[in-house]
């Protein structure tokens, strides 16, 4: 019998390459989707990797118990994936409450659904390196001291808990990834990688003429997400439930990241770029370098994909896809 797996935030980047991989594995894959009435499922990340007729489409919403409920009552997963959630940090400060419902609460409302109707499917929290914030250690592990910088973090910090506690007080297999930030060509446009690599091709092909930026003294662990689903994983095939940092081990400031994908495109990135205020942030996390140790020693894990081979996939899908509409 094939595993069944449901995928909360199937339509994302790492819902998209999880359900790649989960479907070369076999397993039938069940993905999350909150309708609204006007919009029909945005698959097009499915799309792009070939797979949007393989994966089944559920309704249910993080913030609706009863919608989660009836999912796992009918799906009865396996396994589950809780990438669900308003992921954008810098939205958070203008939706502090979304954010807290469905970062937070969210992961709450999929426990207890868990707990009642699929106790004994296995469940990965997506939790986030935005946790350490104000960085306690230089290198950041599972032993580090958090310490949140905006709303999207704080309402992550209970979403990690809360998992932690799930799994202490009712034995559920209940682990969370401490993902530190990872990208592709599916990530979405607000985030500061597809921002830069997009501008650069679009700069390239004479559809744009600057590139407005934040702080680009920010300093970022970056990594692939297709080698970082392959640890969520790998940490729901462990006999025990845990919690693992998964990183690169190298740290980047945005300014080095622009430089990387505007050399992809032979450009000079000081033509074009400014600071636009209104991508600042009003608290900062200035710098995150993970120490994914455990993960590599327990999981056997590692990363493959290097920095610039991320950033110039990148830069190539974009160019490619910006090609496509002139
Ligand atoms: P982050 O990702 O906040 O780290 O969270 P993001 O790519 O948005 O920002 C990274 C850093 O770049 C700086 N920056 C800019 N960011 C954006 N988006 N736009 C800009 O113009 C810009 N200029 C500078 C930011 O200030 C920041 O320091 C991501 C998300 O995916 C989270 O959901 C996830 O939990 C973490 O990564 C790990």
């Amino acid at each position: 019998m094939a595993r069944t797996a449901l995928v909360t935030g199937v339509t994302g980047q790492d819902g998209a390459y999880l359900s790649q991989l989960l479907l070369e594995k076999g397993y039938e894959v069940y993905g999350l989707v909150r309708r609204s009435s006007h919009s029909e499922v945005d698959d097009h990340r499915l799309r792009w990797l070939g797979i949007h007729d393989d994966v089944r489409i559920v309704d249910g919403n993080l913030t609706d118990l009863s919608s989660l409920i009836r999912v796992l009552r009918e799906v009865k997963p396996d396994e589950i994936y809780n990438l669900g959630a308003q992921s954008f940090v810098k939205a958070s400060w203008d939706q502090p409450i979304v954010t807290a419902s469905v970062t937070a609460n969210g992961v709450l409302n999929i426990l207890e659904a868990a707990r009642f109707e699929a106790p004994s499917a296995r469940f990965y929290q997506a939790s986030s390196s935005e946790m350490y914030g104000l960085i306690q250690e230089p290198m950041q592990s599972e032993t580090t001291p958090f310490y949140p910088r905006s709303p999207y973090a704080v309402a992550k910090l209970y979403g990690h808990w809360i998992t932690v506690n799930y799994r202490e007080s009712f034995n559920m297999h209940a682990s969370s990834g401490i993902l530190f930030n990872h990208e592709s060509p599916l990530r979405g446009l607000e985030f500061v990688t597809r921002k830069v690599t997009r501008t650069a091709a679009a700069i390239k092909l004479g559809l744009a003429s600057k590139l407005e930026m934040g702080n680009l003294d920010a300093k970022r662990d970056w990594g692939h997400a297709k080698d970082y689903v392959r640890a969520m994983w790998l940490m729901l095939q462990q006999d025990k439930p845990d919690d693992y940092v998964v990183a690169t081990g190298e740290t980047h400031t945005v300014r080095h990241m622009i430089d990387v994908a505007f050399k992809r495109v032979d450009l000079n990135p000081d033509d074009y770029l400014s600071i636009n205020p209104k991508f600042l942030r009003p608290a900062e996390v200035d710098v995150l370098l993970g120490d994914a140790t455990k993960a590599r020693n327990q999981l056997g894990w590692t990363p493959e994909i290097s920095f610039e081979a991320l950033i110039s996939e990148m830069v190539e899908a974009d160019l490619v896809r910006l090609r496509r509409t002139i």
